[in-house]
């Protein structure tokens, strides 16, 4: 048999003595159950991802229970988390100001969360944070070639090529209807030529 202080805290037991002949007395004794500290519960994050290129983005809330609760030290939690990039404030997980992750660079991120009572017990949980996509624009198209030979219907002037962070599949459009971009050459449109003499 034991006890659990966070159950009842006290006990009254009523003690009697008796003789043979039938006499007896007894005494209440009020018993105290002693608080022995107790390990916290694995922490709980409540999000699992983070937005990529959102500087001290949020993740979600951590939280944790402690046998020990109420107003002792032995059930007064604290949080810290293993990676220099992010913090726990106020029970919330999220990216320190100023810091922002990039998908592309890594898609997830393992952390280990690490709660700590008042009474120094703790307890730890692995989690995988994902790193929601962003968007991102296109590099500005480079073109390998600036002149282009007079009087030659539909002649090539080079190689354009531009790249995206997210790998998406890129178009290439020119604003002048004499020129085309295709199969990644700028070229003059089919039966189209130009005369040096005029531009
Ligand atoms: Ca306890
Ligand atoms: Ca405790
Ligand atoms: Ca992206
Ligand atoms: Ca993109």
């Amino acid at each position: 048999v034991s006890l659990d202080r966070e159950a009842a805290s006290e006990i009254t037991i009523r003690i009697t003595a008796s003789v043979t002949e039938g006499d007896t007395a007894s005494a209440d004794v009020l018993i105290r159950v002693l608080d022995v500290n107790e390990a916290p519960s694995a922490p709980v994050v409540s999000g699992t991802v983070v937005a990529e290129n959102t500087a001290g983005a949020v993740i979600g809330r951590v939280t944790a229970s402690d046998p020990d609760a109420g107003g002792s030290s032995n059930g007064r939690l604290s949080f810290t988390v293993d990676d220099a990039r992010f913090e726990i404030v106020s029970g919330v997980l999220k990216l320190k100001d100023g810091v922002s992750l990039d998908r592309e660079a890594a898609s997830s991120v393992d952390l280990v969360i690490t709660v700590t009572d008042g009474g120094g017990l703790s307890a730890q949980r692995s989690v995988t944070i994902t790193v929601g996509d962003a968007n991102e624009a296109p590099t500005a198209p480079v073109v390998t070639g600036t002149t282009v030979a007079e009087n030659a219907a539909g002649a090539v002037i080079g190689t354009v090529t531009a790249s995206d962070p997210d790998g998406d599949a890129l178009s290439v459009t020119v604003d002048d209807a004499r020129f085309e971009v295709v199969g990644g050459q700028l070229k003059l449109r089919d039966g189209i030529s130009l005369d040096h003499e005029a531009e």
